[in-house]
């Protein structure tokens, strides 16, 4: 029966000029990035105390990892009920101490990510980092790399340094570049009354952190943009115009775009192909905004499906490194991140299977009018018969089906915790 489904759609996508065999043959080695953070809640391993930073993780739902077994344990079964190629991403919070051990944030080294190492290599993965400027008691007024407090900054410059290690070992380790993404919530919550020193500290840091030596092929460090924070609604050091003119000018430096950090108006979509014209490479965030940076559940909506068109037809395939980042506490976590991670797949598959050629040509043929119409006309192209036969070809569930094995495991491993 399916067999048959899929035969019959791939013979609707062809009269468009669409392969939907090669679609899905492209889909399965595309690596996505799966942010370890969503299974539990961004609370990390190396601190006690909240979430700080400008962000937030709402609900209580039960069965949060509370230790890297756990955490662990809850990837796997995410991992066995997604498709297609996967990657790790790991933030400096989650490091892993010898029993009694603790180091702090400006002190750690490769040793301290070795079982996430062996844990990625176990499964063929490459693995993405992030040193962790927030959710420590070193942040100082809200301020990391831009504090006017020459103590305060030189720790996370070291943290950042770090980091650079870290990640060169992880790259080295399991043979796929490292994307290293350096983020931080600095700001202010009302008016500030100087707006360039922080930035110019925020520069200097980075760059002090950029001067740790690295071999560029195996680590790729990015800059994330952010417009605003919860409690920092007036000011972002870090924001649109201060990161990507850092990344311009600062050799191997990417953009990082998260699509949860601009106006409500304004659409990431738009922005790949711009940055795409400047950059040999970007990194994205994948998430999903519900009228700030609320990081919902990434779904199969218009305009996660725009991004994915984006990097598609601009042959970014390979120019855009693609990591998630949401956080859920208010719904099962292990469903969270797969409905996320199938949703961003269902994305790239229904660009892979979007007449490009034929479109664009319309475009440059005054073909409006048709264009439009063709537009609409496919949305109801039977996509979900080539999703159920990639699900197929890649040893995973097609449908709803996958639900059950989550209800199994909170039934026997979440609600014992
Ligand atoms: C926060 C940024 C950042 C974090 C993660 C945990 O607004 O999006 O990327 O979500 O680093
Ligand atoms: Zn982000």
């Amino acid at each position: 029966m399916n067999v048959e489904r899929y035969q019959s759609a791939k013979k609707l996508y062809a009269t468009l000029g669409v392969d939907t065999d090669a679609a899905i043959e492209t889909l399965k080695n595309i690596p996505i990035s799966i942010h370890c953070w969503q299974g539990d809640d961004v609370t990390g391993f190396d601190h006690e105390g909240p979430l700080t930073g400008g962000i937030q993780a709402t609900g209580n739902y039960p069965g949060k990892a509370t230790n890297v077994q756990e955490l662990m344990k809850d990837l796997d079964k995410a991992i066995s009920l997604m498709p297609g190629k996967k990657k790790l991403n790991l933030h400096a919070s989650y490091a892993v101490f010898e029993e009694g051990e603790h180091v702090d944030r400006d002190k750690l080294e490769p040793k301290h990510f070795q079982k996430w190492v062996d844990f990625a290599k176990e499964r063929s993965m490459g693995i993405d980092f992030n040193p962790t400027f927030f959710s420590h008691d070193k942040v100082k007024d809200g301020l990391t790399l831009s504090s006017p407090d020459d103590k305060t900054r030189k720790f996370w410059i070291e943290h950042g340094k770090a980091c650079i290690r870290i990640s060169q070992y992880m790259a080295k380790e399991t043979g796929v570049p490292c994307i290293m993404n350096i983020w931080t919530g600095d700001g202010y919550k009302d008016i500030p009354a100087d707006r360039m020193g922080p930035r110019l500290r925020y520069k200097d840091s980075i760059e002090q952190i950029l001067s740790e030596p690295y071999d560029k092929n195996l680590v790729k460090p990015c800059v994330e943009s952010k417009v605003f924070g919860i409690g920092v609604e007036a000011y972002t050091v870090g924001s649109s115009e201060f990161t990507l003119s850092f990344a311009a000018t600062h050799d191997g430096c990417l953009p990082l775009m998260d699509n949860g950090h601009y106006h409500p108006t304004e659409f990431v979509s738009d922005k790949i192909p711009s940055l795409l014209c400047f950059f040999p490479e970007i990194a994205l965030h994948i998430t999903r905004p519900v009228r700030w940076d609320s990081d919902h559940v990434v779904l199969f909506d218009d305009e996660t499906k725009e991004m994915a068109k984006e990097i598609v037809r601009c042959n970014g395939l390979e120019r855009v490194y693609m990591a998630l980042d949401f956080f859920d506490a208010s719904i099962n976590r292990i469903a969270a991140w797969t409905i996320g991670f199938r949703s961003w797949q269902k994305a790239l598959l229904n660009a892979l299977c979007t007449p490009n050629v034929l479109f664009t040509e319309m475009q440059n043929q005054e073909r409006l009018t048709e264009l439009m119409m063709m537009q609409e006309e496919l949305k109801t192209f039977p996509l979900g018969d080539i999703w159920a036969q990639y699900c197929n070809e890649s040893g995973v569930c097609p449908d709803a089906g996958w639900f059950e094995e989550i209800k199994k495991y909170e039934e026997e491993v979440l609600n014992n915790r």
